[in-house]
């Protein structure tokens, strides 16, 4: 009997360690999904298409697009290669209210600012600074939220981001004023009447 004994709590010591091992690995592997799962949904990734809400006024459809992007070298910097592009579904627009909705189907990250463009000034020539980037004197707002109004961080790929301003008649220049952008071909005239 006090073998038998023995030899029961040796199994049960045994099998207490093999669940205590059992335990311990499951939790690494349910740790090692959760945490996939959040690499997958978090910042940096591509994210559907956002909830946009009713825009006010006439409304503005703008595609920010780049060739190569962050396969020649991420960052979205000057290096980062390929052309990029600014196009806007209209040239002219009445003046008043008007939404800008911004659109990202590129690969790195993009922004819409909505420049003044003087009578003397060809779009696309204003000099940009050691930085990339032009001047944003002047300007009536930019989109460079993911999935929301206004300014932030940048319009992830994939995302879009929207802003209204009011617009006198007169003519107006969009940009994406990332550094090197601009000098990539991000930027397109609008006419306001
Ligand atoms: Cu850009």
């Amino acid at each position: 009997m006090t073998s038998v004994r023995q030899w029961s709590s040796r199994v049960w010591v045994i099998v207490g360690i093999l669940a205590t091992v059992l335990l311990a690995g499951s939790s690494i592997v349910a740790v090692g999904v959760l945490g996939g799962g959040l690499t997958r949904g978090g910042p940096g990734s591509p994210v559907g298409a956002c909830t946009v809400p009713n825009l006010s006024g006439t409304v503005v459809n703008v595609s920010l697009t780049n060739m190569g992007g962050s396969m020649m070298g991420g960052g979205g910097g000057l290096m980062s290669g390929g052309a990029m592009g600014l196009t806007a579904d209209r040239a002219t627009v009445r003046h008043g209210s008007v939404s800008f909705l911004v659109t990202n189907g590129g690969s790195v990250t993009h922004e819409l600012v909505v420049l003044p463009l003087p009578e003397s000034q060809i779009v696309g020539t204003q000099p940009f600074g050691g930085d990339g980037k032009i001047d944003e004197a002047g300007s009536l707002g930019e989109a460079s939220k993911t999935c929301g109004e206004g300014a932030g961080q940048g319009i992830l790929p994939g995302a879009s981001g929207w802003v209204s301003v009011t617009l006198a008649p007169g003519r107006y220049e969009l940009v994406c004023n990332l550094p090197g952008h601009y000098a990539a071909g991000m930027y397109t005239q609008l006419t306001v009447t």
